[in-house]
């Protein structure tokens, strides 16, 4: 009996992958190098927002607008991704601004671009086969240009624009990736719900708990630029380390914390 139902749970994550195969992976946040314009927030482009359907890869997006868009300031800058776990991407639906506005005939849309991957959020390879310029959009609807590419291990991906379409300032409507979760190794499955960092956000301290018996050696600290910032010891930890962060400026910081089996990366807020 218990071997049938090994055997069912077995199939059913097998199934469960060829689901996801066909489901749009939405990064959980993103962030930007480029200033906002017109009141335009960068949630707009991966919440739905202006999608006809969503989650979708294929779904229409509406003519953009200041509430269903972004547009930065210039015509170069970067967009980071995260995608929250990490994933096999294959690719991604990209929807460019259209002729809704604010350029005419997609002017402010993208064009050169250098896609990126990352699976700590530090260190960034080009991703092979994929694109390196969207195309200009004339119409107000528009479908997404849809992308493969070989899978890449990813839980960030980063998009470097250093073009758009001839406006003085640069957008986009949306974007979903594809691909299916990857399964961490056991250890690094087990830090990454055993660690955690209270408080958060946290202004003078902050302490690192760790409610597993793997055992915690290192802590880095980077800030979102990738410059790393502090570096601690945590031999000594049994299962708790405070740490004082005082002299950090306020800001996002990733916290890579390193075990002997394993290792996990955290999300900081520093007030
Ligand atoms: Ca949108």
């Amino acid at each position: 009996m218990k071997k049938i139902t090994v055997w069912k749970l077995v199939f059913l994550a097998l199934i469960s992958s060829f689901v996801y195969a066909q489901d749009p992976v939405i990064p959980v946040s993103v962030i930007t190098s480029f200033t906002p314009e017109f009141g335009t927030e960068l949630i707009n482009t991966i919440n739905g927002e202006g999608l006809e359907a969503f989650p979708s890869l294929e779904a229409d997006h509406d003519g953009t607008l200041s509430i269903n868009s972004f547009v930065g300031t210039g015509t170069a800058g970067v967009f980071d991704y995260d995608l929250g776990a990490p994933y096999s991407i294959i690719g991604f639906s990209f929807w460019n601004q259209n002729n809704g506005g604010p350029g005419a005939a997609g002017s402010t849309g993208i064009q050169d671009v250098t896609v990126q991957s990352s699976t700590n959020g530090l260190d960034y390879l080009n991703v092979p086969g994929a694109p390196t310029v969207f195309a200009q959009v004339g119409t107000n609807v528009s479908p997404p240009e849809m992308f493969s590419f070989t899978p890449v291990d990813a839980v960030f991906i980063r998009i470097v624009v250093d073009s758009n379409w001839g406006d003085i300032i640069t957008g986009y409507a949306e974007i979903a990736f594809s691909g299916v979760p990857t399964i961490l190794s056991v250890a690094d499955s087990q830090l990454e719900s055993a660690v955690s960092l209270f408080p958060n956000p946290a202004k003078e301290q902050v302490s690192i708990a760790n409610s597993s018996n793997l055992k915690l050696n290192q802590a880095f600290f980077y800030d979102v630029s990738g410059k790393l910032v502090l570096q601690l010891d945590l031999e000594a930890t049994q299962n708790r380390q405070r740490i004082n962060i005082v002299e950090l400026a306020s800001g996002l910081y990733l916290v890579k914390i390193v075990g002997d089996q394993g290792q996990t990366i955290k999300r900081l807020v520093k007030q």
